[in-house]
This record gives structure tokens, sequence and C-alpha cells, in this order.
């Protein structure tokens, strides 16, 4: 029988925190209508912004980690990302994770594991190994597949069945390459395609238990995608922990179903945020090593002098959330649910997260 448990045993003491982001977190401001609206910032410079903020993880794509990843040999990419590696090291910082960029290139125009192309195909996992590659030498375990293009604008382009099964070999063919490395899938319903192949975090875990070897295969879920899928984000996140398999999360947050926003954490829902630290909490989350990462974006209308405050900001209110998770009144919160007072519920969670109580 599957028990709710931490490190500590089956006592819950809350969970243990660190942050991570990554480099396009400090973005530019461009969109699909117009040009970047903020200058570019070095990757030397965006490396000193982590441990400023209080942040110790860093999350890459390979060609975050290896520019011009297409143009230079597997070996030369292997040396970048070891000293790469070594310049981590020394800021105090550690790589969280890697993941293959599979759509920009010319050859992910179509999908990349799931490409009509056989061509195209082969080029997705040979860059997703050299990804693996490029994640040992910078010191990670952790690949991360965003699978951006995998699933159709056209339905009738592709075959649903067989693109799955692709899906399926290319993640096999990743776990035998390296023995240590562990995928995890973030499951994102649209953008950039009409429908994507596993939106959510349930057909993540249903592939992974598919796979050779199901206890390398887990997820990583962001606030933003499961509120895409119209999905609670917190009970795709208990899914995942009763399966052992939520091993990071991007926290955002997301105003309705248009384009993935990257919002502030906890800034549109409180009450949705509240209840995300609260799962996470409960479970212990963080203690195997888990980082709270926070995919959130500046808004494009923000000046140059203050793009990194959503990432200090986002912290912050997931802190603050954690205060409010424990100081909520677990024994009225227990007589409301026992005397089925849903009514009294509500009132308790809102008086609470409005600082009335
Ligand atoms: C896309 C998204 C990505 C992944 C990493 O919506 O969230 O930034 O987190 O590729
Ligand atoms: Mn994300």
């Amino acid at each position: 029988m599957a028990r709710i448990a931490n490190k500590q045993g089956d006592k819950p003491v809350g969970g243990k925190y660190r942050f991570s982001f990554g480099p396009w977190n400090i973005s530019e401001g461009a969109d699909p209508f117009g040009p970047p609206v903020r200058k570019p910032v070095a990757f030397a410079r965006k490396l000193k912004v982590y441990r400023k903020l209080g942040f110790t993880g860093v999350q890459f794509h390979d060609d975050d980690a290896v520019p011009d990843l297409d143009r230079i040999s597997a070996k030369a990419a292997v040396a970048q990302a070891a000293k790469l590696g070594r310049i981590l090291k020394s800021e105090g910082l550690e790589p969280e994770f890697v993941a293959p960029r599979l759509w920009e290139s010319p050859r992910t125009i179509d999908g990349a594991y799931t490409s009509n192309d056989p061509a195209c195909r082969r080029y997705a996992i040979e860059r997703s190994l050299l990804a693996i590659d490029i994640a040992a030498a910078l010191g990670t375990k952790n690949i991360v597949l965003w699978l951006a293009r995998e699933g159709t604008y056209i339905r009738e382009a592709k075959n649903a069945r067989l693109a799955h099964d692709h899906l399926l070999t290319a993640i096999n063919r990743m776990l035998a390459h390296h023995p240590d490395i562990r995928i995890m899938i973030e499951p994102k319903p649209n953008e950039p395609m009409d429908h994507a192949y596993l939106p959510t975090i349930g057909h993540a875990i249903a592939i992974a238990y598919l796979s050779d070897d199901p206890s390398r295969v887990g997820g990583l879920i962001e606030t933003a995608h499961a509120k895409l899928a119209g999905l609670d984000p917190s009970d795709e996140m208990a899914f995942a922990l009763f399966h052992k398999k939520l091993w990071s999360v991007h926290l955002n947050d997301q105003n309705g179903l248009k384009f993935d926003e990257d919002r502030n954490f906890g800034a549109v829902n409180l009450r949705e945020a509240f209840n995300q630290v609260r799962v996470l909490d409960e479970a212990g989350y963080g203690w195997n090593g888990e980082y709270v990462g926070l995919d959130v974006k500046t808004f494009r209308t923000q000046k140059q002098e203050k793009e990194t405050a959503h990432l200090a900001n986002s912290k912050r209110f997931f802190e603050l959330m954690v205060h409010k998770v424990r100081t909520f009144d677990r024994k009225a919160e227990s007589q409301c649910i026992k005397a089925r007072d849903y009514e009294g519920l509500e009132r308790l969670v809102i008086e609470h997260l409005l600082g009335a109580d």
C-alpha cells in the first residue's frame, strides 16, 4: 500500500526547498507579433543573478549549456559542458537538468520523435543522446522532455497510435544510452501545437510504466501547463507524488485559457497556489533533492532595470505561501471535514488567505 511519507518517516515535517530557474527566465520580451523589448543579457551575467536572488539550481536546454550545438563536434560539445560544470561549481551552483531543444531546428518543424520523416526522427534521438552526454559532463542525471512539437495541427497528418510508439522508442533509446540518467516528462497540452501528445501527467506516467526502466522515468509539472489542460495543478502534483514521480516542478501562474503566460507564482489565483504548496509540503517535497523551479517570465512591457524582479517575487510568494500552509488551522479543518461543513471549510481557507483569522 503506497503511503504518503517523506524522508523523516510517517510524520509530516514539511518540504525542504531549494530553488532553480533557466536562463530563458531572464527574457528579452519578444513575442510572435514584435521584436525584443529588452536588451539580451549575456549568460555569464545571468549566472551572477542566481545566488544574489537565493537560487542554487540552474536549468538548461542543451544549447543553453553549449551554444551552436548542431555546428560543433560531439567531443567539443562535451568538453564545453564539462568546462561549464566547473564554472557552476565555482559559483556555488548546481545544474538541475538538461532538456534537448527539439523545436528550433529545420529538422523538427513537423515534430521531432514523432516526425513522419524517419531522418528527422533519427536526428531527434541523436540530439537527445548528445543532450544526455552534455548533462553527464555538466554534472546532472536529470533530462527534461518538453515535447514541444510532438503533436498535430491537423489531426489526420499523423498516426497518433504510432506516434506514441515513436515516443516510447525515443525514451527507451535514452534510457539505454546512460545507466544513471532519469527522464522527467514535462507535459503541456498545446502551444506551439494545436494538440500535443502526452498532454497531462497521467499520460506521462502511463508511458513511464511502459518504458524499459519505469524507475527512471517520471515527471515535471508546470502550473500553467496543467491549467491549460483545464486541470487543477495541485491534483496533478498529488497524482505524480502518489506515484513517487514528481521529480521537479515549474511553478508559475496562468490567467485562463490563453497562450502560456508564465506569470508570477500565485499572482493569478492565490488559492490554487496555496493548494499546490499544501500538496508539496504535506508530501515532504524536496527531501530527495527535488528543486522548486520557477518557470516565470517578466511582463513584455517591463523595463530592463527590473528584469529579474519576477524571480525574486515568485520565490518570495512561494515562501510566504509555505508559511500560510504551515499556519493553517488543521484542527478546525478536520472538524469541518468531519461535520461535512464545507461552508465552514471554505470560510476557514479564505479567511486564512486574507489574514483574517
Ligand atoms: C515551455 C516550457 C519550457 C520547458 C523547458 O512551455 O515550459 O520552458 O520548461 O524546455
Ligand atoms: Mn516549463
